[in-house]
């Protein structure tokens, strides 16, 4: 069975099927489709394979262009046909793996695809799962799935993890040129994924193991979280000792080794950050083990909204101004600079916080200009002189390139800058605070 299947794919005779058409579904499927694959794409929902097969893209990364021409050569096909994964030699999930509301994994997502791939599974199939999730789910679900239909994994059919790492609108990276890590659930899995994954990525990785290969992904954004949570930490200690926080890690950054610059800012938002590391946690539960550095870094990030409120609210008392009944205009909501993703921004919270304590919030960013909030759209300002005048607080959230941060200095009264947005500006009209109360700094001086 093995050398037939790596034959086919030697060959690009094999028949690639993509369980998931999102963010890492569609990059994968059209990497595969311009490989010389022929790809089946599988997913629920009609709306995203119709507009696939009128040759429209609803992934940022992934251009209209590319679409259509793959369905027009017979090489992309959107459906929501499950019984078309039957023609597929190689399938990989890439669906969605979120937390519920106590923070515990929501593995409906993998349990769904899982159960569509058993009703189509043959002889000679290569799964691997994409979605990331806590180590052991391929050997614990997945596996036993398959050894249920009498296929014998490793011999009949093949099972292999293999981690997405999509950085979305990531203008250097994308999925072909970011190293691919491959672990089976036996030799032949891993050679098999290794093989398929070489046919369209540059650099494949194979590790010995499925739970191996889960455990990079978790430990990759379980890094990024933990570093996060570290400046958080150091921007509360700045602001209690009057120190520029910014100045401190744009310093420590100078070290040429041993240092990888992070910054502080009001929480964390996307959907890997603030969930993956909970998936490493949870399983740890499970095994009576507290991973004491995710909960920690979780509940540092976590209360970063809550701290940028309260600067709000000291400041506008420095004005002898309530936060109830005050207008604030919060800018950049995204969750991370110039993209369009609200996701788990941290922005959301923010604008609950004020609107609880009796603020007048509005927003204006340049990349969203309505969402969806407990049911009902919110949509933003314009970001004119007028606004920024009457507003009692300006609130930088989150720092898009795109902003015309001199404008805000010219206009507004009040600037709370939570990602040190402002530095570059010429000082104006505006009263700025920062993360850190760089104004304490000649206090700290004279009291020397
Ligand atoms: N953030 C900070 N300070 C930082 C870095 C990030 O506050 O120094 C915040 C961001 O504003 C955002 C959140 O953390 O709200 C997450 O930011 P991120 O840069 O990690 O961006 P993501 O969520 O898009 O993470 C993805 C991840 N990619 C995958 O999971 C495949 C991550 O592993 C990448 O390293 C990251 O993109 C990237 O490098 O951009």
């Amino acid at each position: 069975m093995k050398d037939v299947l790596l034959k086919r794919i030697e060959d690009r005779k094999a028949t690639v099927a993509i369980i998931g058409l999102g963010y890492v579904g569609l990059p994968l499927a059209v990497e595969f489709a311009k490989g010389g694959f022929k790809v089946i794409g599988y997913d629920v929902s009609e709306r995203v394979c119709r507009s696939l097969m009128e040759g429209r893209s609803h992934i940022q990364d992934v251009s209209s262009a590319d679409i259509a021409k793959f369905v027009k050569q017979g090489l992309f096909e959107a459906t929501t046909d499950e019984s078309r994964l039957k023609e597929a030699d190689a399938v990989s999930i890439a669906v969605p793996t979120p937390l519920v509301k106590t923070r515990d994994p929501d593995m409906s997502y993998v349990i769904a695809a899982a159960d569509a791939v058993c009703r189509t599974a043959h002889k000679g199939l290569l799964v691997v799962l994409e979605s990331t999730t806590y180590p052991g789910t391929t050997r614990e679900v997945l596996l036993p799935a398959l050894s249920k239909l009498g296929l014998t994994v490793g011999e009949d059919v093949f099972l292999a993890f293999s981690p997405e790492r999509v950085d979305p609108g990531n203008p250097k990276y994308h999925t072909k040129n970011t190293p691919k890590v491959v672990g089976g659930i036996t030799p032949a899995c891993t050679e098999l994924a290794t093989a398929l994954y070489a046919a369209v990525i540059d650099t494949v990785v194979p590790v010995t193991t499925t739970e191996a290969a889960e455990l990079v992904k978790l430990l990759e954004n379980t890094f990024r979280s933990v570093n996060i949570g570290l400046v958080n930490e150091m921007a509360i200690v700045c602001d209690k000792l009057g120190v520029d926080v910014w100045e401190v890690i744009d310093a420590a950054a100078t070290k040429p080794f041993g240092f990888m610059k992070f910054t502080p800012g009001p929480g964390i938002g996307g959907h890997c950050i603030p969930l993956d590391p909970h998936y490493l946690a949870w399983k740890m539960r499970t095994l009576n083990y507290k991973t004491r550095f995710i909960d920690l870094a979780s509940e540092i990030n976590s209360q970063m909204p809550a701290y940028v409120v309260a600067k709000v609210a000291q400041a506008l008392n420095e004005e002898r101004k309530p936060v109830n009944g005050s207008r604030v205009l919060v800018v950049g909501v995204a969750y991370k600079p110039d993209i369009d993703d609200i996701r788990e921004s941290p922005a959301l919270d923010v604008m609950r916080l004020l609107e609880a304590d009796g603020a007048e919030v509005v927003f204006h960013d340049p990349f969203i200009a309505s969402y969806r909030d407990d049911g009902h759209a919110r949509s933003g300002v314009e970001l004119t002189a007028a606004e920024l005048e009457r507003a009692d607080a300006v609130v930088i959230v989150t720092n898009h390139r795109a902003i015309d941060y001199q404008m805000l200095m010219d206009h507004a009264s009040l600037i709370v800058d939570s990602r040190n947005a402002m530095a570059r500006t010429i000082k104006t009209r505006a009263r700025v605070v920062s993360l850190a109360k760089t104004s304490q700094q000649s206090t700290w001086i004279e009291n020397r």
